[in-house]
C-alpha cells in the first residue's frame, strides 16, 4: 500500500549505540522491501556543520548561543527534502535530532530547556522517537569517550537526564544495556507498526 513515509529518530547520549543500530534498522527494513534513508544531525558536510565540526574538535572558539543555533539551522537546511521524501513514501531513519539539540545545549551553565526547544519548533515531527536509554557510566564504560568537546562523563550525565525530560508520547525507552540484537528488534517492531500506522496521517510540526 502507497502512503507517506515515517520519520524515525533514534536519540541517546554519545556511546548509546545509535549509529550501529541505525544501520542495522535500514538494512533489516530495506530487506522487507521499504523504501527507507538514513540521516544523521549534525550533517558535518554543508557549510552550517563544517563550522559545528571544527567547534566539536576544539578547532574553532564559538558562542553557546551561535553553537546551537548553528545546529538547528543544520537542521532547517534539510527541512524541505525530508518533507519530500517522506510525501514520496520514503521513512527516514533519522540519527540525532532536536532532542539532541535541547539535552546538550541544555546541559551547559545558564541554558533553559525552553530556550534551547525555540529554535527548531515547527521542524518536521517524529513519528516514533526511539530513545536508547545508557546511563552516563556505563557508556563510558564501553571503551571511554572520544576528545569531542561534550565527551566527559559528568557532561553526559546532564544531557541524559535532560533528554528524559523531553520525553513525549512518540517515544519509546529502549534499554540500550541489552545485547545489540535484542535491542535491533525491539527498534525493529517499533518501526514496523508505525510505518504501517502513519500511512495515512499528516505529518506534525515538532513542539507547536
Ligand atoms: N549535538 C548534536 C548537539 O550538541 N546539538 C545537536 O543539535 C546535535 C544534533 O554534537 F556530542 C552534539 C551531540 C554530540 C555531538 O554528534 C556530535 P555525533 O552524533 O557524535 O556526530
Amino acid at each position: 500500500m502507497s502512503g507517506r513515509g515515517a520519520l524515525i529518530v533514534v536519540e541517546g547520549i554519545d556511546r548509546s549505540g545509535k549509529t550501529t543500530q541505525c544501520a542495522k534498522l535500514v538494512s533489516a527494513l530495506l530487506s522487507q522491501g521499504h523504501k527507507v534513508e538514513v540521516m544523521k544531525f549534525p550533517d558535518r558536510t554543508t557549510e552550517t556543520g563544517k563550522m559545528i565540526d571544527a567547534y566539536l574538535q576544539r578547532d574553532q572558539t564559538l558562542d553557546d548561543h551561535v553553537v546551537h543555533l548553528l545546529f538547528s539551522a543544520n537542521r532547517w537546511e534539510q527541512c524541505s527534502n525530508m518533507l519530500e521524501n517522506l510525501h514520496k513514501g520514503v521513512s527516514l531513519i533519522v540519527d540525532r535530532y532536536a532532542y539532541s539539540g535541547a539535552a546538550y545545549t541544555s546541559a551547559k551553565q545558564g541554558f533553559t530547556l525552553d530556550w534551547c526547544k525555540n529554535p527548531d519548533k515547527g521542524l518536521p515531527d517524529p513519528d516514533l522517537v526511539l530513545f536508547l536509554n545508557l546511563s552516563s557510566k556505563e557508556a563510558e564504560s564501553r571503551g571511554g569517550y572520544g576528545e569531542e568537546i561534550y565527551e566527559k562523563v559528568e557532561f553526559q550525565k546532564k544531557v541524559h537526564n535532560n533528554f528524559l525530560q523531553l520525553k513525549s508520547k512518540q517515544w519509546k525507552v529502549i534499554d540500550a544495556s541489552q545485547s545489540e540484537e535484542n535491542v535491533h528488534r525491539e527498534m525493529l517492531n517499533n518501526v514496523n507498526s508505525v510505518i504501517e500506522n502513519v500511512k495515512g496521517q499528516q505529518i506534525g510540526k515538532l513542539w507547536l
